[in-house]
């Protein structure tokens, strides 16, 4: 990892956060044309399962195709060999239109944990993804999803075992109160998967009572 790599996340993840407000913004204002959307097939995954997205691309969209992971903090990029930790893009100086299926390979090789993803095409010969001009589309063409890797149902929140976070009702990979689209409840600071009010880890907000994590009934 170099030095560089956690204030470059931190550009990345300020760049996605500001995606988000603009992307509602467009909506309400007009159709944003160049909105692009990252669906994964299942956002909770098991052993030995693959992470598959497709990327929705509505009009045709040319230059160099970029997906990432956030791993605790660090953003892995998804080469041509495999996830590493420097910007490389997974395909160069292609024309994208419609519905792209990529896999990113298999849950058997890595940590469980949960994997915000990232994809961008950059114009084709610029350096920097980092730099958002030079993202085809602008900032709303930024695709976000999360994955739920190896983790217990009362973490994901996929009780009814469907592949979705039971409260994922629009299929987005994200839990509906994850409004920062970081993987986690916002009410979970300490980013252990729990609303932090959940001391008895069963999933569920406890009722004032029950602080001591012995009960909720
Ligand atoms: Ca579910
Ligand atoms: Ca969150
Ligand atoms: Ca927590
Ligand atoms: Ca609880």
């Amino acid at each position: 990892m170099t030095p560089k790599t956690p204030r470059l996340t931190a550009n990345l993840k300020a760049a996605a956060l500001k995606a988000c407000p603009l992307l509602g913004l467009l909506a309400v204002l007009s159709s944003p044309a160049w909105a692009e959307r990252l669906d994964p097939s299942r956002s909770v995954v098991g052993n030995a399962e693959d992470l598959q997205v497709s990327v929705n691309f509505p009009q045709a969209t040319t230059g160099d195709l970029y997906i990432a992971a956030n791993v605790g903090g660090v953003l892995y990029f998804y080469g041509e060999h495999g996830w590493v930790p420097t910007p490389v893009p997974r395909e160069y100086a292609q024309t994208y239109l419609g519905t792209k299926q990529i896999n990113l390979g298999n849950s058997s090789g890595i940590a469980s944990g949960i994997y915000p993803i990232y994809q961008v095409v950059l114009s084709s010969n610029a350096a920097d993804v980092y730099d958002t001009r030079n993202w085809v589309g602008g900032l709303g063409s930024l695709g976000q999803t999360s994955f739920q890797v190896k983790l217990p149902a009362q973490i994901s929140g996929d009780l009814n075992g469907d592949g979705w976070a039971d409260d994922d009702v629009n299929h987005t990979g994200y839990h509906a109160d994850d409004l920062n689209h970081d993987g986690y409840h916002d009410d979970d600071v300490n980013h252990d998967g729990y609303h932090d009010d959940d001391l008895n880890h069963d999933g569920q907000h406890d009722s004032g009572s029950d602080h001591g994590g012995k009960s909720e009934k």
